[in-house]
């Protein structure tokens, strides 16, 4: 299998930590995307995933997988010994809800914050992320404030359970971290008040999947 990303960048750190988690690295060719370079607004990478964003899976058989949820959920379950997703349709509905509110209140409005309200990844790529149009810093600032938002939400839920989707560490645990990491690139602190979310990311740091990523 391959995967086209670029190291050390938010997304792509999801897939590396669900690598390290499944042991899966070494069935790995990694295939590096030039972000700054805009690279992967070209076509022959549009032509792979029209999102224009990465990571991308390419199975054996040529077949591309986009989408990190996905990535995950396939990773996952290659093995047939799910740790990540879920085992019973109750574990799958909450991970997957609590994963999609870390991407649309967290990961998400980082994202939007840092490529419109900041230079980004710099001048090659600006071209693609932020036409002149009045308001797109104040947009780019409401979603900062949602994502500062978003992670008051997280202290709320960890003050009453240990990982995000309950229990168990999780794809949603990875998907926090790794908005946090965003957050992190775009010079957005978590709120000293958030006790419960900065102890968190100080365990889930702690794993030997998150130390040593993909
Ligand atoms: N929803 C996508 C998000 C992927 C994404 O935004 N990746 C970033 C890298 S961290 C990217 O490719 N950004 C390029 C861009 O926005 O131009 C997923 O889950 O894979």
């Amino acid at each position: 299998m391959k995967i086209f990303d670029i190291p050390g960048f938010p997304n792509p750190l999801r897939i590396r930590i669900v690598l390290a988690e499944k042991s899966l690295a070494s069935r790995i060719e990694f295939i590096k995307i030039d972000l700054p370079g805009a690279e992967h607004k070209q076509p022959a990478f549009l032509a792979i995933n029209p999102t224009g964003t990465v990571p991308v899976l390419q199975l054996d058989d040529g077949t591309y997988i986009s989408e990190c949820t996905v990535i995950t959920d396939y990773l996952d379950n290659l093995d047939g010994n799910p740790t990540l997703t879920g085992t019973t349709l109750k574990e799958k509905a909450i991970i997957h809800m609590m994963q999609k509110r870390a991407e649309s209140e967290l990961a998400d409005p980082v994202g939007i914050y840092f490529h419109h309200s900041t230079p980004g990844l710099g001048a090659g790529l600006q071209p693609y992320k932020s036409p002149e149009w009045e308001g797109r810093i104040e947009w780019g600032n409401r979603q900062r404030d949602k994502a500062v938002a978003g992670m008051k939400y997280f202290d709320q839920v960890l003050r009453s359970q240990p990982y995000v989707a309950g229990e168990q560490f999780s794809m949603a645990d990875i998907t926090v971290y790794a908005g946090l990491v965003f957050a992190g690139f775009a010079s957005l602190a978590i709120p000293q008040a958030c006790t419960a979310l900065l102890a968190w990311q100080a365990k889930v740091q702690e794993r030997p999947s998150v130390k040593n990523p993909a």
